[in-house]
């Protein structure tokens, strides 16, 4: 964030969040946004200032408490000490990476989700129809952003796949180093707006935050000749003021993009397949070898195709056992009887 002072609507304070404070909050306390996440402390500000909080552990399952960045926070006025999270308009997750089972949130109160490819070796259909799930399961807006067209050979071929892959999505091809090139997002660009840039390590997302501010405040780095592989230079999370008025964050690249309770998400991003599986025979049709199958059917006659229907299968699977996963860890949490910290989550750092 610069030095500059914001009103909280310049920091995108709707009146959805306003509804939320109760007369009391409106006279002790101030909202402030978490403008920054990077192990274990966050930044928020109110607009006048911005403050450090050091987060304490939460328990798994636990995700209304965990703060992520573009959430509200309510700070006490006279210690500043955080005294609750608002409802969040929007809310981006997955699973964590590793091996613990838990969630973890990405970003919240999201308007736009910028989902970030570059037309190279980086490109996969599989992987870019998991950002659309997530985006649909949150029900927001989502571009397609293909950056790196003036190193390709045919953008347009990278074009015309990603289209195919939603029906109503902008997909815009970019070089992201161009300011006029750029200039094909600022429609989701408006005052106020958040919008938050997701995709794999070295596609270009601080460099398209960097282009549309006008700015090198994000460090950029090159990536692995060869493989086109990043090498995870963006290590934090943060919201920007735009010039705009918007609000956009940068996230490190992501190596994993489990899905979590997604799948009406996956649903509607696979609707061509998710709407012939009702018309099987059997409710509980494999797709194997089941008579009145609507979806061999259908892949006989090439209506579908048989990546899409695979994928959908898999992240409908992954979602659930997920959502299993997460649920048997709350439960076998719960009942260890772990001692509730009466304190507040989140302490200070000096
Ligand atoms: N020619 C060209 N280079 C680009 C474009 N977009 C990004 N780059 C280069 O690609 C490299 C990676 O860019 P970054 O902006 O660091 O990528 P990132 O997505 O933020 O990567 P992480 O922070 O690791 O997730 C840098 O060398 C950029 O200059 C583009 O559209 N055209
Ligand atoms: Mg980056
Ligand atoms: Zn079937």
């Amino acid at each position: 964030m610069n030095q500059i002072e914001y009103s909280l609507d310049e920091l995108g304070w709707k009146p959805s969040f306003q509804e939320q404070l109760s007369s009391e909050e409106q006279d002790t306390t101030l909202p402030a946004r978490v403008t920054k996440t990077h192990k274990g402390h966050l930044v928020v500000s109110t607009g006048k200032e911005e403050l450090l909080l050091q987060i304490a552990e939460t328990g798994v399952g636990s995700l209304n408490e965990q703060p992520t960045v573009g959430d509200w926070l309510l700070l006490n006025k006279e210690t500043q000490v955080p005294t609750r999270l608002l409802e969040r308009s929007s809310l981006l997750q997955r699973m964590s990476p590793g091996q613990e089972i838990k969630l973890q949130p990405i970003a919240a109160n999201i308007n736009t989700l910028l989902i970030v490819s570059s037309c190279n070796t980086e490109f996969n259909l599989n992987r870019l129809e998991r950002y659309i799930c997530l985006a649909m399961e949150a029900d927001i807006e989502f571009v397609m952003v293909l950056t790196k067209a003036d190193l390709a050979e045919d953008p347009q071929e990278y074009l015309e796949k990603a289209q195919k892959l939603h029906d109503s999505m902008p997909v815009m091809v970019v070089n992201s180093k161009d300011t006029e090139s750029v200039k094909a997002l600022q429609n989701w660009f408006g005052k106020g707006e958040s919008l938050v840039l997701l995709g794999s390590s070295g596609v270009g997302k601080s460099t398209l935050l960097n282009t549309i501010n006008g700015t090198s405040k994000q460090k950029v780095g090159a990536i692995r000749v060869g493989d086109d592989k990043g090498r995870h230079t963006t290590t934090s999370r943060s919201l920007h003021v735009m010039p705009s008025g918007a609000l956009l964050i940068d996230v490190p690249g992501i190596r994993e993009l489990q899905l979590y309770d997604c799948e009406s998400g996956v649903y509607n991003a696979f609707n061509e397949v998710s709407e012939l599986t009702e018309q099987c025979k059997f409710a509980d049709c494999s797709h194997k070898n089941e008579p009145g199958c609507a979806i061999r059917a259908a892949l006989e006659d090439g209506i579908i195709d048989q990546r899409r229907l695979d994928n959908y299968q898999k992240l409908i699977e992954e979602s659930e056992l997920n959502k299993e996963n997460i649920a048997e860890r709350v439960k076998r949490k719960s009942e260890s009887g772990r001692k509730k910290n009466k304190d507040s989550k989140y302490k200070w750092r000096k």
